[in-house]
């Protein structure tokens, strides 16, 4: 069966790209799998779907917001029906094993279950005037036009936490869903439509970054950018967005640790390294790519985990007893390829994994063994940058100070954990890691969608996602005075003195 040919969604409309290009959107479990044929969109065509989201946008914004909330429950509720076909088809363009794409559509419908409810909240604040006779408050108002580009690593999840709050704000939207997997964002769009999303309010244009993204970046039209991928694109994305004052949200990468302490359940906190770090491949900007452990649990844990390891389950992410899926392409192969080098060379153990697999039933597809380097020292580079891969560096540390410091000295700042019975070495912890999130005896990963998401340093810039972060990025305050004295009463002059 030739491959399906997916277009553009702009005002409505499924349309080809003007360049007359497309790509193919291919397994990464396998290659000869052809998931479907995407548009190679350029600035012709993020003009023209900038100029569909703005028409739109003028009635969406006057829609209710209880209204527009009800279109977000009613596409949840489509999601839940079409979750287990929504999963097989996003494991089939991304990779990760089903149960995590089971999660990767939950997480989408958790987020527009609390979205549709913002409907009925978007809660402002009203206060005392100073003078009498008069009324005051402030409200939220959407943005306008929200440009969205999005990574592969959650291909539903992610375009989910920025569509859904932004619509039920009132804004319009023109996304970009990353190259190697637009086809969840499709299936998240098509939900939405089916639930009554008027045409026109949200826009899709597949393509490249520099093709397709930077001209969304750019455009005059656009009044907000949200961004999630490397933190190099998203400094540019920022001078860019900076430039034209947009509101601009940007969540970016993470070297997260997790903390085990000598008193730590250590059965816990190994199935807790397990997930965490060979989760989606170690391909999420929360993976747990450094361990930091106490030297009196160090050896024990160290071996532990390299026995746990080396009996991880790679393959085709459909197989129900595979546990860890491919990587999304070669790029990524490669990119881990470099770093386990420069591990070696830095001098420290590899322990498990370190090699691309080439067994045949691997040939296909972008496989690479699940790797642990121990004896790892907190400045080498593999402890430092982020890798995005099955790699995993144990670091040895004296002491809980120590421990937080090494946890603390990286460029990033996204997610964090410690695993230890002490209360007080907990709260500690909470209070002086640096990072947008820190769990407590868990693993970095599995953020839950009603809480700020994001991170310190090069991880973000500022904003937040998820919850209520998402609702203060996609709207702005107006402050509202309604004088009803019928005279003219001056602030800070009529003071009644
Ligand atoms: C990401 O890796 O970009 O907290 C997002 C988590 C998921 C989201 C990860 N809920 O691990």
């Amino acid at each position: 069966m030739p491959a399906k040919i997916y277009k553009n969604l702009i005002g409505g409309e499924w349309v080809e790209s003007r360049t007359g290009q497309t790509y193919e959107n291919l397994n990464p479990a396998d290659t000869r799998d052809v998931i479907g044929i995407f548009q190679r969109s350029d600035k012709s065509d993020v003009d023209e779907a900038v100029s569909a989201a703005r028409k739109a946008y003028e009635k969406w914004r006057l829609v209710p917001a209880p209204r527009r909330g009800e279109i977000i429950y009613r596409a949840a509720q489509i999601l839940e029906e079409r979750k287990e076909e929504y999963a097989r088809l996003m494991t089939r363009e991304m990779g990760k094993v089903l149960k995590e794409t089971r999660g990767d559509v939950q997480e989408a419908i958790d987020t527009a279950y609390y979205m549709a409810g913002e409907g009925r909240r978007q809660f402002g604040a009203t206060v005392p005037s100073e003078l009498p006779n008069k009324f005051a408050m402030a409200i939220r108002m959407p943005l306008g036009v929200c440009g969205m580009i999005t990574p592969w690593n959650f291909p539903m999840a992610i375009p989910s936490w920025k569509l859904l709050p932004a619509l039920v704000c009132g804004n319009a939207c023109v996304i970009k869903p990353a190259e190697d997997t637009p086809l969840s964002t499709y299936n998240l769009v098509q939900a939405l439509t089916d639930a009554g999303l008027p045409s026109g309010v949200v826009n899709i244009v597949t393509g490249f970054g520099p093709e397709a993204g930077a001209p969304i970046v750019e455009h005059q039209g656009v009044n907000a950018i949200s961004f999630t991928g490397s933190s190099e694109v998203g400094r540019i994305v920022g001078e860019v967005a900076a430039r034209n004052f947009k509101s601009c949200s940007l969540e970016m990468g993470g070297k997260n640790a997790i903390i085990v302490l000598d008193d730590a359940n250590l059965d816990l906190a190994l199935d807790g390294v397990l997930w965490g770090a060979f989760g989606t491949t170690g391909q999420r900007c929360t993976a747990t790519s450094r361990v930091i452990v106490q030297k009196g649990a160090y050896r024990q844990f160290s071996d532990r985990l390299v026995y746990r390891v080396s009996r991880l389950k790679v393959g085709n992410g459909l197989d129900e007893t595979v546990e860890v899926g491919p990587q999304i392409n070669e790029q990524q192969v490669a990119t881990t390829e470099k770093y386990v080098q420069i591990g070696g060379h830095e001098g420290a153990k590899l322990e498990a994994g370190g090699k691309a697999l080439n067994k045949p039933e691997y040939s296909y597809g972008w496989f690479f063994e699940p790797t642990v380097f121990t004896e790892v020292d907190p400045r080498m580079k593999i402890a430092q940058e982020e890798i995005f891969g099955p790699v995993v560096s144990v670091i040895p540390c004296d002491n809980f100070e120590k421990a937080i410091e090494i946890s603390n000295n990286v460029p990033y700042g996204l997610s964090s954990a410690i695993y230890t019975r002490d209360v007080n070495r907990a709260f500690r912890a909470m209070r002086d890691i640096n990072a947008g999130i820190t769990y407590i005896n868990a693993p970095t990963i599995g953020a839950e969608v009603h809480l700020p998401f994001g991170g310190t340093k090069a991880t973000g810039n500022g904003h937040r996602e998820g919850g209520l972060g998402a609702i203060d990025f996609y709207t702005q305050w107006k402050s509202i005075y309604v004088d009803y004295s019928d005279k003219l009463q001056r602030a800070q002059i009529d003071t009644g003195e």
